[in-house]
């Protein structure tokens, strides 16, 4: 079954919000579009409380976009965003949602970021999300929304360790560092993983 993953398509990571990816907007009526391709469509939400380990403002002294290391891993300190309940979290006011089935949030731990929607940076914590996919019966993942080096990224890369097929949508992302999401997509296509454009799903 042909699964689309949304990631993180907040308010907080379109341009006017608190860590805006470059033309995050663009790509919301694109991920309309595609929505009606797929048999399932999942989003992950970042949901993180007032005063998350990820938060510059949350380590006095320290910047924004500095690297620290929390608890053994490496974590980059970024500005207050995606808080619960905030309109920063809430999902972008055009993308359609009468297709999503399931909402996956991640980052709720105080202490522990999480890019994928699968699990915690360090990978102490499941979100479900790889169960939830199987009993589904769901097999080719393909992944669009925001930032595309980070939570895409993480994203695709633990959906191959969990053993889906994955595929990015490269023209349904955006990243917040060009040159960043380049590496990111050498090492997906390296580990097994696709790109592809949106023009392969809608003719
Ligand atoms: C994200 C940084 C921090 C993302 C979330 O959705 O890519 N990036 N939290
Ligand atoms: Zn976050």
């Amino acid at each position: 079954m042909k699964t689309l993953v949304i990631i993180d398509m907040q308010n907080d990571f379109v341009p006017g919000g608190a860590l805006a990816v470059p033309q995050g907007d663009e790509i919301v009526s694109l991920i309309n579009k595609l929505q009606n391709k797929f048999d399932l469509v999942i989003a992950t939400q970042d949901w993180h409380p007032e005063e998350h380990a990820s938060f510059a403002e949350s380590h006095p002294g320290k910047e924004e976009f500095e690297s620290i290391d929390l608890n053994g891993t490496d974590q980059i300190l970024w500005p207050v965003h995606c808080v619960q309940n905030s309109e920063g979290a809430e999902f972008h006011p055009e993308l359609e949602n009468a297709k999503i089935e399931a909402i996956f949030r991640k980052g709720t731990d105080p202490e522990i970021d999480s890019y994928s929607g699968f699990y915690d940076n360090a990978h102490l914590k499941s979100t479900g999300l790889a169960g939830y996919l199987r009993e589904k019966g769901a097999e080719e993942l393909y992944f669009c929304g925001l930032a595309a080096e980070y939570c895409v990224y993480f994203s695709v890369k633990d959906a191959l360790q969990e053993g889906f097929k994955a595929v990015l949508i490269e023209d349904a992302t955006r990243a917040l560092d060009q040159d960043d999401f380049e590496k990111a997509k050498k090492d997906i296509l390296e580990k097994g993983g696709k790109i592809i454009t949106s023009d392969e799903i809608i003719n």
